[in-house]
């Protein structure tokens, strides 16, 4: 039997088989839902801004989701909250992020580290710290160099899909799609896929995701949801991040975002079911047990 037979796959990725995630100089196999636990280390992210304000915190939380069972640590040093965000300049995103890498990097020498920027030299800077993969909320469209740093380090690559800049793309400034959202979406995704391929990115280095909350109404990240085995066309493996987002506090009624840990593990459940392969979340511990819980029995289906 080859070796993609022999990977069960996500309900609904029926177009595609992707065991592995390539990140420089290793690989995480996508055999099972995998876990990027969020380390924002902002004053002002929608959820958690400000509460791991020093590197020690930062580190301190990143270790702690680690043990909770997370894959990939995601590192962010600048908010894209959707109340509209203050960009902030590359050394001060800098001086945020790279001692928190550090510190993971020298507790965890075999964690996989991702760094959220859209900054080609934030990004350059965070790869020679150690950090695996370059998770550009922009799918390369705000630097040009993004490409070619990710090319040239073999960096695992996340390309979201967003529309404007830093400043308002959580907003819904550029919130317009006619009747097909899913397919405009595609659309925009194929070509960020096409411009990080022109870059030199390998394909295998890729993952895709369709940007819930950005640039998008509730009723458009839920169709999004829904259309997941459209993207799954596209032939990359899919990462969605719905975690505390807007769209699971007007379903569910609740304002807080730090309380909408039951809904954003439902979409998340819902998104593994339609081809899913990783989940970009706040809560490890209760996404680690739902999600493996929900894969056990889809394999079990599927066997
Ligand atoms: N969402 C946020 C930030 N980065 N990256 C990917 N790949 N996918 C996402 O959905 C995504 C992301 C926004 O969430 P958060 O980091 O919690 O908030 P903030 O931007 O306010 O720091």
């Amino acid at each position: 039997m080859s070796r993609e037979r022999a990977v069960p796959k996500a309900p609904g990725a029926s177009r595609y088989a992707a065991p592995h995630w390539r990140l420089r100089d290793r690989s995480l196999a996508l055999d099972r839902p995998r876990l990027v636990g969020i380390v924002n280390v902002t004053p002002d992210s929608f959820s958690d801004g400000g509460r791991h304000a020093t590197p020690d915190e930062a580190v301190a939380h990143g270790s702690r989701l680690l043990d909770e069972g997370a894959d990939v640590l995601d590192v962010g040093g600048e908010s894209t909250r959707p109340q509209g965000a203050r960009p902030v300049g590359a050394e001060e995103e800098r001086r945020r992020i790279l001692p928190v890498i550090r510190g993971l990097r020298a507790l965890h020498d075999t964690a996989v580290i991702s760094v959220d920027t859209v900054k080609a030299d934030v990004a350059a800077a965070a790869l020679a710290e150690g950090a695996d993969i370059v998770n550009d909320v922009s799918g390369f469209r705000l630097d040009p160099r993004m490409g070619e740093i990710c090319a040239a380090a073999s960096a695992g690559v996340v390309l979201m899909h967003s529309r404007g800049g830093v400043a308002d793309m959580a907003t819904y400034a550029h919130a317009s799609y006619g009747s097909d959202v899913v397919g405009e979406v595609v659309a925009e995704l194929a070509a960020r896929l096409e411009a990080a391929r022109a870059a030199g990115v390998a394909e295998e280095a890729i993952v895709l995701d369709p940007g819930l909350g950005f640039a998008k109404r509730s009723e458009h990240s839920l169709a999004l949801l829904g259309g997941l085995p459209r993207l799954t066309a596209l032939g990359r493996p899919l990462l969605v991040g719905a975690s505390r987002k807007r769209f699971i506090g007007e379903i569910t009624g609740v304002t807080e975002p730090a309380d909408r840990v039951d809904g954003t593990v439902g979409a998340h459940v819902a998104a593994l079911a339609l081809g899913a392969w990783l989940f970009r979340v706040h809560d490890v511990r209760a996404h680690r047990h739902a999600l493996d819980v929900a894969w056990a029995v889809f394999r079990e289906r599927a066997s």
